[in-house]
C-alpha cells in the first residue's frame, strides 16, 4: 500500500478529517460502510489531494503502508466496537488503529488493553473542534503507547490548529485512554465555560435591563480584554441575530430547554468517581437539565419572589463591569477544578499527564479555545507541581481584585432572584478552599454519633470514638 493514513467512517467528522489530511500532502486511503460516501468523497473533493477510495475492508487494509495507520470515525459505542472487530484481525503486529470518536474513557482503556495483548497498538484520539476544525484544524488529543505517537504525531502534528505562537495543538498526552480522558475534561469545562456566560447574559438582561443588541456589543467588548475567546466572540453572533420570520432577536424565539449529549455529564460521574470538586461543571449539567424539566417550571410559576427592577442606566454600566469581574473569577475556579480533575486521573490510572502541555493544545482548534489558556500553560511551565491553579500568583491576584465585584454581582443577583448556580458554586469553592477551618469537623461529629465511624483529633494522632450513648468518653480506635 502506498496510503500514509486511512480514515474509515466518512461522515462529516471522518469525511473533513480525510480531506484534512490529503490537504496536507498525505495520500488518504478512504473507506465507509456505505460505499455510496466513499465514492462522493472522491468525486466531491478528489481533486483536493491524494485519495485511494477502497470498496472492501481488505482493500482498504492492502492500500495502507506499514506499519498501518487506520483513523475510526464512527458513531461512539457499539460501532466503534463492530468496527474494530472488523478490522483487526486484518492487521499485523505494530500496526495503529486510532479511534477519533467521543469514545467514553473506560472503552478506550478496554480496547487498548485488548488490542495490545493482539500486538496491535490502540490509539483513543480527542478531537475537538466540531466539522469546520476536522476540516481545517482540530484541537488533537492522542492518548495510546508513547511508540505509537512516533509514527503518528508527525501526521497529527500537520493536520492540527497552530496556536497564536504557530505550535500544532496536539501533544501525546499520555499512555491508554489519556487523550479520551482529556477530552471528556474538555467538554466538562466548555460546559461550565457556556453557563457562566449565559448566567451573564441573564443579569446583563435582567438586572441591567439590556436589550440582547446591547449586550452583544458588550460581549464583543469583553472579547477585547481577557475574556477574548471562541465562547465569547460566538455568544455575540447570537445574541445580535435577528429572527428573520419574527423580527424579533433569535434569543428570544428560541425555546429554553437545553438538550445535551452526555459528555459533560460523563465528566461530572467520573469526577464523582474519583473525588473530585468540579461543582462548576456540575451546576452546568444539572442548569441544562432543570431547564428541560417543562412540567416542574409550569407548577413553580405561581411561586413568589421577588419582581426584578432594572437599575438605571449609570447602576447598570457599573453592574456591567462587576458582571464582566464575576465571569473572569469563575471561569479560573472552572478552569481550576478542570484541571484538579486531569491530575487526579493522570495520578490514578498512571498517565503522568503535563497539565501545561493540555492547556497549550486547547489554545487553537477547541471549542474552549482562549487567550486564558496561555496564561494557564505559563503557570503550569512556571511551576508543574502547581496544587491548584489558584495557588498561582497571577491567577490568585486576580481573582483577589476582583472578588468585592464578584460578591456584589451574586448578592444583587440573590436580591433580585435571578439564579446563578455557576458564579455562587464557584465562589463556594473559592471561599471553601481559603477557609482556615470548615463545618466539616460538625459532619464528623454527626458521623460518630450514629455510625461510629470515629474522627481524627487537631492536637493528637490516630482515630478516636466518643461513646455517645454511654457516659461520651472518649476512646482510641486504633
Ligand atoms: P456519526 O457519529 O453520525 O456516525 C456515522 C458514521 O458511523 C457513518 O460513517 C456510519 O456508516 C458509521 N457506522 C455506524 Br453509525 N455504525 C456502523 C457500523 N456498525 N459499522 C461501520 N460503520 C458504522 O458521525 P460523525 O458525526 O461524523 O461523528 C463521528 C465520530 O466523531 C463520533 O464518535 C462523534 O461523537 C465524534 N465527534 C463528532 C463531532 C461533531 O462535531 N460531529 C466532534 C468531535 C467528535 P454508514 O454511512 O454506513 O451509515
Amino acid at each position: 500500500g502506498t496510503a500514509q493514513i486511512g480514515v474509515t467512517g466518512l461522515a462529516v467528522m471522518g469525511r473533513n478529517l480525510a480531506r484534512n489530511f490529503a490537504r496536507n500532502g498525505f495520500t488518504v486511503a478512504v473507506h465507509n460502510r456505505t460505499a455510496a460516501k466513499t465514492r462522493a468523497l472522491v468525486e466531491e473533493f478528489g481533486s483536493e489531494g491524494s485519495f485511494v477510495a477502497a470498496e472492501s475492508p481488505e482493500d482498504f487494509v492492502a492500500a495502507l503502508e506499514r506499519p498501518r495507520r487506520l483513523v475510526i470515525m464512527v458513531k461512539a459505542g457499539e460501532p466503534t466496537d463492530a468496527v474494530i472487530q472488523e478490522f483487526a484481525p486484518l492487521l499485523e503486529e505494530g500496526d495503529v488503529i486510532i479511534d477519533g470518536g467521543n469514545a467514553h474513557f473506560e472503552d478506550t482503556r478496554r480496547r487498548e488493553r485488548e488490542l495490545r495483548e493482539r500486538g496491535i497498538h490502540f490509539v483513543g484520539v480527542g478531537i475537538s473542534g466540531g466539522e469546520e476544525g476536522a476540516l481545517h484544524g482540530p484541537s488533537i488529543m492522542p492518548g495510546g503507547s508513547a511508540e505509537s505517537y512516533e509514527s503518528l504525531g508527525p501526521l497529527l502534528e500537520r493536520i492540527a490548529a497552530k496556536a497564536p505562537d504557530g505550535s500544532p495543538c496536539v501533544t501525546h498526552v499520555g499512555p491508554d485512554a489519556a487523550g479520551h480522558f482529556v477530552k471528556m475534561v474538555h467538554n466538562g469545562i466548555e460546559y461550565a465555560d457556556m453557563q457562566l456566560i449565559a448566567e451573564a447574559y441573564h443579569l446583563l438582561r435582567t438586572v441591567a435591563g439590556y436589550s440582547p443588541a446591547k449586550i452583544a456589543e458588550t460581549f464583543r467588548d469583553w472579547n477585547t480584554g481577557r475574556l477574548d475567546s471562541y465562547l465569547i466572540e460566538i455568544t455575540a453572533e447570537v445574541l445580535a441575530h435577528v429572527d428573520a420570520a419574527t423580527g424579533k432577536p433569535f434569543v428570544d424565539v428560541v425555546q429554553d430547554r437545553a438538550e445535551q449529549k452526555g459528555t459533560g455529564r460523563w465528566t461530572v460521574q467520573i469526577a464523582l468517581d474519583l473525588g473530585v470538586p468540579v461543582s462548576g461543571i456540575a451546576e452546568a449539567v444539572f442548569a441544562r437539565s432543570l431547564s428541560g424539566h417543562a412540567e416542574l417550571r409550569e407548577a413553580a410559576r405561581s411561586l413568589t419572589g421577588p419582581a426584578v427592577s432594572p437599575l438605571g442606566e449609570k447602576e447598570a454600566e457599573a453592574f456591567a463591569a462587576q458582571v464582566e469581574q464575576a465571569l473572569y473569577a469563575s471561569k479560573i475556579v472552572s478552569y481550576t477544578q478542570g484541571f484538579h480533575q486531569i491530575q487526579a486521573g493522570s495520578e490514578t490510572y498512571d498517565w503522568n499527564v503535563d497539565p501545561g502541555a493540555v492547556a497549550a493544545i486547547w489554545r487553537a482548534g477547541c471549542i474552549i479555545r482562549a487567550a486564558f489558556l496561555d496564561r494557564i500553560r505559563g503557570a503550569y511551565d512556571a511551576q508543574p507541581d502547581l496544587p491548584s491553579l489558584l495557588s498561582d500568583k497571577r491567577f490568585g491576584d486576580e481573582i483577589g481584585a476582583a472578588q468585592d465585584d464578584w460578591r456584589a454581582v451574586i448578592m444583587e443577583a440573590t436580591r433580585q432572584g435571578v439564579p446563578v448556580p455557576g458564579f455562587s458554586a464557584a465562589l463556594a469553592y473559592y471561599d471553601a478552599l481559603r477557609a482556615e477551618r470548615l463545618p466539616a469537623a460538625l459532619t464528623q461529629g454527626q458521623r460518630d454519633f450514629f455510625g461510629a465511624h470515629t474522627y481524627r483529633r487537631t492536637d493528637r494522632e490516630g482515630s478516636f470514638h466518643t461513646l455517645w450513648g454511654g457516659d461520651r468518653t472518649e476512646v482510641s480506635t486504633d
